[in-house]
């Protein structure tokens, strides 16, 4: 492990289509708030944009230089938090994205890999925040909108610049205080901050 204390990046996304706020906005500004003892936070919040969600985040990653980086997002119809293990080199959606673009079965990036996994031991996150009694489990699939395209990014360059990277997503349903306790036992969990190389 790296001396000093973990730099984590954590983010959220801005309201969109028929999410009037974004519990990942709140999120994002409750963190904010907070002092934290073993790692050096900080927190952002992203356009629900295709082509400008990462360019916004990789903004912050250039300026923090963060050991960890981990992206929220909400999702209808999840009853978890929920751990993405993989994000796929495709993008379509039958709503337009913030900007008014909408993209319809394309690649993200034209040369890039099919996919590519989270480099969290997401297992060993899972296992240990179980325990805790955190309502949380893996997903499988990102999605195809916005959430998705960031995470492909994000952990494509997370592999090129040898940084930690995960993406997770938030139900829609839960109150602000149940997010933020489960997020915080998550970003602060010694599995999620120390998984170093
Ligand atoms: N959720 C969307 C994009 C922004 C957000 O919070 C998604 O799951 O793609």
């Amino acid at each position: 492990m790296k001396k000093g204390r973990t730099r984590v990046l954590v983010s959220g996304f801005m309201s969109f289509l028929e999410i009037e706020v974004n519990p990942t906005e709140t999120l994002m500004e409750q963190i904010q708030a907070l002092e934290f003892s073993d790692i050096e936070l900080k927190a952002v919040v992203l356009p629900v944009e295709f082509q400008n969600a990462f360019k916004v985040l990789k903004q912050e990653i250039l300026k923090f230089k963060p050991d960890l980086v981990l992206s929220f997002g909400v999702a209808n119809q999840r009853q978890n938090l929920e751990l993405e293990r993989i994000a796929i080199n495709f993008k379509s959606s039958k709503n337009e994205d913030t900007s008014g673009y909408r993209p319809n079965d394309e690649p993200i990036l034209i040369d890039g890999p099919d996919g590519i996994f989270s480099n969290l031991n997401i297992i060993q996150m899972i296992n240990q925040l179980t325990v805790q009694e955190i309502p949380i489990a893996i997903s499988n699939s990102a999605g195809t909108y916005v959430c998705n395209a960031l995470m492909y990014e994000l952990c494509l360059d997370a592999e090129e610049n040898k940084y930690f990277a995960g993406f997770i997503h938030t139900p829609s349903t839960w109150p602000a205080d149940k997010l933020l306790t489960s997020a915080l036992k998550m970003i602060e969990s010694p599995v999620t901050i120390h998984t170093k190389n």
